[in-house]
Parts: C-alpha cells; structure tokens; sequence
C-alpha cells in the first residue's frame, strides 16, 4: 500500500518501475524524459522507437537498461490549457494507467515524477491532488502490496502544498522545550557518570537486594501490561473500522499489519517491535486523541520528544485532529522530516 514522497532525481532510485512524463512521440525530450533517456543510454530510445507513440493519458512499459530501476513506464500527460480541456481526466488516466502496467508487470515499487507539472504547465497544487487522490483511490482497491513513491525534484517544492498556517507558531511555542531537553541531556549524562561509579563500587549485600528485585521482576513480567499490538487491535475493534483500511489509513503494507495482529491477544508469546514510525503512523490512523496516541507510543517503548520536529509536528496534526497521513506527510515533507509509513522492501 504506502505512498511516500520524496525528494530526489528519479534517475537514482533503485525501484521496479520508474515512471517517465513523456510526449506523444516517445523520443526523448526535455525535462525528466531528457534526464531518464540521458541515464538509461541509448538503447532506450531503440526500443521507444519501436513502440509507435503514445496517446495522451495513456502509457507503455520498456525496459530500464542503465537505470537502476528495472523499468520505465513511459505516459504522456496534458499540456494546461486552462484546466477546461479534459486535463484532469486525462492526468488521472495517466497514474491509472501506470499503475495497472506496473501491477500487470508484477512490479512491488513505483516511482511518479509530477506528470504534466513542469513543461506541460499543470498548476503545481492541482497537479499532487490529482497525483494522491488517484494513487490513494488505487491502492484502497488493491489487494497486493505496492510502494508508490511521488518524486519531487529540486529546491522548489513549496507550491505542491498547502500551507499549514498554525504550525510555525506551535513550532516556535516548543523551542524552548528544545533547550530544556538539551540541558536535560547534559544533566543525564552527569547522572549517568555518577550511577556508573555507585555500581563499581556495589557490595554483597547490594546484589543480594538485587536478586530479590529480580524475582519481583520476574512476577511483574507475567502480567505484562497490554502491549502495542493488543492496543491497536482493540482500537480497531472499538472503532468500528475495518482491518484493511486501518493499515492502508497508517500508510503500512500488509506484512507490517499482519505482524501486530499475530501478535495481539493475552497468550501471544511473540512481541512486535514497531518502529517509532509505525507507531505513530498507528495513532493517525485510528484517530486517537493525545492522551492515547502517547499511551500507544509508550506501549512501544517511544514518547513524543519536544526536541525532534517530526515529533512536534505529528503532535501537532494529533492535537489539530489532522488525520490524513498523506496530509500528516506533506507537512513533514514540508519540513524536510521524514515521512511516516512503513514500506515492503
Ligand atoms: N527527477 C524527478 N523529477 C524531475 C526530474 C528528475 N530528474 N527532472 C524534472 N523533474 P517535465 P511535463 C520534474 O517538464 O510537464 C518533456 O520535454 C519537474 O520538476 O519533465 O509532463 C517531454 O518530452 C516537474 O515537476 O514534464 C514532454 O515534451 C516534473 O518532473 C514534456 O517535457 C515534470 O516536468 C512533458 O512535460
């Protein structure tokens, strides 16, 4: 399932299939084709020959040759005129289109540059809501599992999205949280130094209390409070959602959920580490408040920090009740953060 955006040159990414904004001859040209025709070398261009062309809002699939990637699904997108000419039908059929190659060749990752976006003149802004709206209305329909990756390319990504106005304000409101937290760190590795010399110098009578802990230990141990996976389980279960949609709404694949649900259950002898990530994309996800998306945190070992910006600003979508990971993403990859979600490979 996961969609994720990135930025880079689509040229270097090591997926199954990367995607080429084309024109209707399929000979090269500027832009991205120009970079893909460049780093694929000329064979590429060969075998385009051979293809005849393509209509707008369609695709065809050739191999990658020097690319990294094992294809190249090769689609041509609306030139703007206006936005009255059938362009957003067209763009849409254009993802549809490389999408269903993509699946009927068997491809686990797909990579889209902005079709239409640069040289075609389509609005930046009504260019991703065509781009995660057809992708996402794909994948829901989609049984197997398919990384998607929107590729942004260059320093100029501001215009794909829409500001988050309230979140520079809640940025700076933590800053100085984020001082704090640096003298806490300070102050951590003190006490950790003094911890250190108290435990070289621990007597027999010391280790012999600290067995004794050992074995209340060991009885708190067999009554382990619920764990992450039970969590989210219950979660779904009250809130009436179903599985699958859960998962694809925390933008992780299908392995990654079928992991928790073997792992929930009170006699479940395995545990499911997720990554901070994963658990927080969960919280998302199931739309929990504050309260509970820092207790589904602290049941994976994690807490929201005030010193990390991915933290704050997941915080802020929770406490703002913004719920659409791909939303939640957007503002991360605003923010150059990482993005949240959990892929295949
Ligand atoms: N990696 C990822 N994205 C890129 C790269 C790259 N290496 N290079 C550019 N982009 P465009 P179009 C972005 O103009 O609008 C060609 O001449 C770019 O920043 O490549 O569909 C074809 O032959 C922009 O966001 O494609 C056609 O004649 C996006 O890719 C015509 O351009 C698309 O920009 C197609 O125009």
């Amino acid at each position: 399932m996961p969609l994720f955006i990135i930025n880079d040159d689509i040229t270097n990414l090591k997926v199954d299939a990367i995607v080429n904004a084309a024109n209707n001859s399929l000979l090269g040209g500027g832009g991205v084709d120009g970079c893909i025709h460049r780093a694929a070398g000329p064979d590429l261009l060969k075998e385009c020959i051979t293809l005849r062309g393509c209509e707008t809002g369609d695709a065809k699939i050739t191999k990658g040759y020097k690319l990294p990637a094992k294809y190249v699904i090769h689609t041509v997108g609306p030139i703007w005129r206006g936005g009255r000419k059938g362009e957003e039908e067209l763009l849409k059929s254009c993802y549809n289109r490389c999408l269903q190659i993509a699946v009927e060749n068997k491809c686990g990752s797909v990579a889209f540059p902005m079709i239409s976006a640069g040289v075609y003149g389509y609005p930046k802004y009504e260019a991703m809501q065509v781009a995660k709206n057809t992708i996402n209305s794909f994948l829901e329909k989609l049984e197997d599992d398919l990384d998607v990756y929107i590729v942004l390319f260059g320093r100029d990504i501001s215009g794909f999205f829409e500001p988050e106005d309230g979140l520079n304000d809640f940025l700076n409101s933590r800053i100085p949280d984020l001082f704090d937290s640096i003298k806490m760190c300070s102050i951590a590795g003190m006490v950790g130094e003094a911890t250190n010399r108290l435990f070289k110098t621990s007597s027999k009578e010391s280790r012999k209390i600290c067995s004794e802990r050992m074995s209340d230990l060991g009885d708190i141990l067999k009554q382990p409070d619920e764990s992450f996976s039970s969590m989210v389980m219950r979660k779904i279960k009250e809130s009436g959602l179903n599985e699958v949609s859960c998962y694809k709404a925390a933008n992780v694949n299908k392995q990654i959920f079928s992991k928790i649900r073997s792992c929930a259950g009170e006699d479940e002898t395995e545990t499911y580490q997720p990554t901070k990530s994963t658990a927080m994309s969960f919280a998302i996800a199931l739309k929990l408040p504050l309260d509970e998306s820092k207790e589904l945190l602290r049941k994976a070992g994690y807490a929201f920090s005030r010193s990390d910006k991915t933290d704050i600003i997941v915080e802020y979508c929770i406490t703002n009740r913004i719920y659409d990971i791909f939303r939640v993403n957007e503002i991360l990859f605003t923010y150059e953060q990482p993005v949240l979600g959990s892929k295949c490979h």
